[in-house]
């Protein structure tokens, strides 16, 4: 890639680059701090060598250079020069970015309601399990829609941690490492009965929540006990365009979730139920009825207003044009995103049997080895 040749201005604290066919500035510290020579970033693992407080303060560029796509530059006080491929500048230009209203979700991600039904990609896990391409493909499919089917698992305990093990690990929690659902007598949490089961995300109670849930199947020949998933980001976007101000109180104040059932346990979290972060991007959302504790958090005058927008929410998340269901059947499974998709099941009676096994794991380890999957150029 080419550059034309750099401007300083500012008395060398700003360089200005044609990088990727645009004008970009740089700051000079953030250029100093970025330099990928071996000093700074160690060559075996690429990790930072310095310290910002090795960066001096006064830090300006005194020349710059272009020259065969690489981007030479000199810096002061330290008389150090520094090469920079100008690819990687112009894949890292912060200049000029386009501001975006609150809600905003990375382009990789795509909101969907009941017109999903039917395109859901299932991978099988004997594609998934043996060919890194078709698990990068199924994952990727976690990625954009926060949502996924396998099939073709063998029907045996415990087998859903090796699909969390294909691209991370299993995170333990109270409940174990993974924990049957199916209906017990004296259950310590409503899910282990044949009650229908409000779409919610699971653990909000935690902080940090379980980033991912898998749910798969061994028996489902109950009537009923269907499953159905909603796409959390696209109810808060429904929300956001008909009710800014609801939106606003929900992504605003903190909501409270507990779970207290069992004998020594005592989580308990206060979290908002459509978090954002604070360049407005959509973290997660987070819903549970049957773990919501007592909201004290919100100020008096709010709280009628907060309520409205909370029941909206719910109403959304309860619509039919937002749900796409299906049954599980013995030997499939489904992952979600536990901080976007939320998840339901319809209640179930009393002839035939369900049973469920459930693990939870963490998005970072997908997301992980999905890009390393795609750097080593297997998808496309
Ligand atoms: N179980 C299935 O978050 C919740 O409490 C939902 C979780 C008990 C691990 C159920
Ligand atoms: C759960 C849950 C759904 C089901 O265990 O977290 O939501 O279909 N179960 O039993
Ligand atoms: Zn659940």
């Amino acid at each position: 890639m080419n550059a034309t040749q750099p401007r300083l201005s500012d008395g060398g604290q700003i360089v200005e680059l044609v990088v990727g066919g645009r004008p970009h500035r740089f700051h000079a510290l953030w250029l100093r701090d970025n330099a990928p020579d071996e000093k700074t970033r160690s060559p075996g693992n690429g990790q930072r060598l310095i310290t910002i407080l090795d960066v001096p303060p006064d830090t300006r560029v005194t020349d710059a250079q272009v020259l065969d796509g690489t981007v030479s530059l000199r810096f002061e006080p330290e008389g150090k020069v520094v090469k920079f491929e100008a690819a990687w500048l112009a894949a890292h230009a912060y200049d000029r970015q386009p501001p975006r209203g609150a809600g905003w979700t990375p382009v990789e991600t795509e909101r969907w309601d009941s017109q999903l039904q039917g395109k859901v990609l299932s991978g099988t896990w004997q594609d998934v399990s043996s060919d890194r391409a078709a698990l990068g493909r199924w994952l990727r499919e976690v990625r954009r829609y926060g949502f996924a089917v396998m099939t073709g698992m063998p029907a045996e305990s415990g087998v859903l941690c090796k699909a969390a093990e294909l691209f991370g690990y299993v995170r333990e929690t109270n409940y174990g490492r993974w924990f049957d659902v199916r209906a017990e007598v004296n259950p310590n949490n409503l899910a282990y009965t044949n009650l229908g089961l409000q779409a919610h995300t699971d653990n909000p109670y935690r902080d940090p929540v379980p980033t991912l849930q898998i749910l798969a199947c061994l028996e489902n020949s109950v009537e009923g006990g269907e499953s159905i998933v909603v796409d959390g980001f696209k109810v808060a976007e429904r929300l956001k365009s008909e009710n800014p101000q609801g939106f606003d109180l929900l992504s605003r104040h903190c909501a409270r979730f507990a779970y207290e059932g069992t004998k020594g346990v005592r989580l308990r979290s206060k979290r908002p139920l459509i978090e954002l972060g604070p360049d407005g991007e959509l973290i997660a959302v987070r819903f549970n009825n049957r773990s919501a504790a007592a909201f004290t958090d919100i100020p008096f005058d709010d709280m009628e207003a907060f309520y409205a927008a909370y029941r909206r929410f719910a109403e959304l998340i309860e619509d039919a044009s937002m749900a796409v269901s299906f049954k599980l059947r013995p030997g499939e499974l489904f992952i979600v995103d536990n901080t976007r998709v939320l998840h339901a099941r319809r209640s179930f009676s009393g002839s035939g049997s369900r049973w469920l096994q459930g693990c939870y794991a963490d998005k970072d380890g997908l997301l992980s080895t999905l890009a390393a999957i795609e750097e080593e150029g297997l998808l496309q």
